[in-house]
């Protein structure tokens, strides 16, 4: 029986969620009303427990904390890339956002004189040393002032997390058990089926970098490249997505395209990536990087059309606060076949798929909403998937028998309107330093689809062509606003 606690039934089921691996008792450990607020306290009640996750209720109505996979102890900083912190309501209303660890070797601090604290050297999560007793509430000592340095704060303030409040009503630390009474590190449950939900002719990596590379644009059209173009939040792994490409054609990790994490994010500019074997032949494939985008900045309607007629030339860097027109230096102003763009790729991050579900991407349903209103093809590739299904570690072959996967592919498709066959489960290069065939199969299964839509799209031009005026010719029809 788990032990009593405020946390909810349906706040435990998204923590059992985003932590994986089934269900899980929650067994309270320690909490500041029945144990008091000291480092001491929390150590004499929590060290050594396993797995186990920190929650603060605070005096605004809002619930947050961390979650490692590791034990608290007296002494140390610890590893662990599955920590995460979270945020499950905001003044009263209901929230479900994680901040993975970007730093696992700073996930959190453990040391005897200290309390809860997620992040060493800087902290973006520290909870309290000794929070003083005030009335029913608690006076946290700690701070959230480096929230972002060793984990992804994903655009979002301290503030918006605790609303700059130091008192809270309560702070609890579960350990999480499998019903046996198990640590839940230890469970495997059923999340593998025998049959998989998505077929794949075949899972080697030789004969689709084949496939992929004999693949050319239609010839009356006097196209030499496949033109995709990756669009996405901020953060969402979009230049990963173009390394793991290159990787999978180079046969050795490449970093051409930056990452990381940044506010504004780290892309700028539209810049092309042609993939090529390691023997350096080409595969008449052009990937383009653009900037990511949030609801109110980045990348919008009207340079996403801009860029899918083929008016911004390659390496064209986006300003915040100007934007291209047909008078700016580069600016192309009659584009053929060859400067558009065949196929579009939105890159999400997999562990935000619950909240696009539920909040406001009405800005992204729009971006979607106008690759169709151009009849440009585009599909989904749904990045990060370690992070639902850390167990495919082991075999990424297993990844379309994986239910976690799959239940994930069904919401995005949802989520953005898109078919289910057009969303492609991947997993970048991250904290590999070599190359590994079955992920490079993953994202180049997704690469063959995208060629094959860009073929689809280049048959439908022409028949449009065929259908029209000889003397429209191959000549796209640019616009000004989207
Ligand atoms: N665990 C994990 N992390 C990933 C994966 N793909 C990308 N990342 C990490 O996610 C962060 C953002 O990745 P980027 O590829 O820079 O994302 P982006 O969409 O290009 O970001 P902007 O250019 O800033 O819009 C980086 O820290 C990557 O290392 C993945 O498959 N798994
Ligand atoms: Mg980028």
């Amino acid at each position: 029986m788990a032990s009593k606690g405020r946390l909810s039934d349906g706040q435990k089921s998204q923590l059992e969620q985003w932590i994986g691996h089934g269900h899980k008792d929650f067994v309270l450990l320690f909490s500041f009303s029945k144990d008091g607020g000291t480092a001491s306290a929390f150590h004499n009640k929590c060290d050594n427990k396993g797995p186990n996750v920190t929650v603060i209720y605070n005096d605004q109505k809002s619930v947050y904390g961390g979650y490692t996979s590791l034990s608290w102890s007296g002494t140390d900083g610890a590893f662990d890339s599955k920590a995460f912190l979270f945020q499950l309501q905001f003044s009263g209303i209901k929230k479900a956002n994680t901040f993975p660890v970007i730093k696992p070797q700073n996930a959190i601090l453990c040391s005897s004189t200290c309390g809860v604290v997620f992040g060493s050297s800087r902290h973006d999560l520290w909870a309290f040393n000794n929070a003083v007793k005030k009335g029913s509430e608690f006076k946290l000592d700690g701070y959230m002032t480096h929230f972002g340095t060793n984990y992804d704060n994903r655009g979002l303030t301290p503030e918006s997390i605790n609303n700059g409040s130091c008192t809270v009503e309560d702070l609890e630390v579960y350990q999480l058990q499998d019903c046996i009474g198990n640590c839940a590190r230890h469970v495997i449950p059923r999340t593998i089926e025998e049959k998989p939900w998505r077929r794949t002719n075949q899972w080697d990596q030789k004969k689709l970098l084949e496939d992929i590379s004999c693949l050319k644009p239609v010839s009356r059209l006097g196209v030499t490249d496949f033109r995709v173009v990756l669009i996405g939040q901020v953060a969402g792994g979009k230049s990963s997505c173009i390394n793991t490409l290159l990787s999978a054609f180079a046969g050795r990790i490449s970093q051409r395209a930056s990452t990381g994490c940044g506010r504004t994010g780290i892309t700028t500019s539209f810049t092309p990536y042609p993939l090529k074997s390691s023997s350096g032949s080409s595969a008449n494939i052009r990937l383009y990087d653009t900037p990511g985008f949030t609801e109110t900045t980045g990348l919008d309607l009207i340079d996403l059309n801009y860029i899918l007629e083929g008016h911004i030339s390659d390496y064209y860097m986006f300003h915040s606060s100007v934007h291209i027109t047909w008078k700016s230096e580069k600016f192309v102003l009659k584009p053929t076949m060859s400067h558009r763009i065949h196929c579009g790729a939105i890159v999400i991050d997999v562990s935000t798929v619950d909240a696009l579900a539920k909040e406001n991407t009405e800005k992204l349903k729009a971006l979607k909403a106008l690759f169709d209103a151009k009849g440009i093809p585009c599909v989904v590739l749904l990045a990060k998937i370690d992070k639902v299904a850390p167990e495919l570690e082991e075999n990424w072959s297993s990844t379309f028998k994986n239910l976690k996967v799959k239940e994930c592919v069904d919401k995005a498709a949802t989520a953005i309107g898109i078919s289910r066959n057009n969303v492609h489960p991947v997993k970048n290069y991250e904290i590999e330093v070599v190359v590994d065939e079955e992920l490079n199969v993953l994202s180049l299964l997704a690469l063959r689809q995208i060629i094959h839509l860009s073929m689809d799209h280049m048959e439908n031009v022409i028949l449009r062509e065929d259908g029209n005026d000889a003397s429209d010719s191959t000549e796209a029809v640019g616009s000004d606003t989207a």
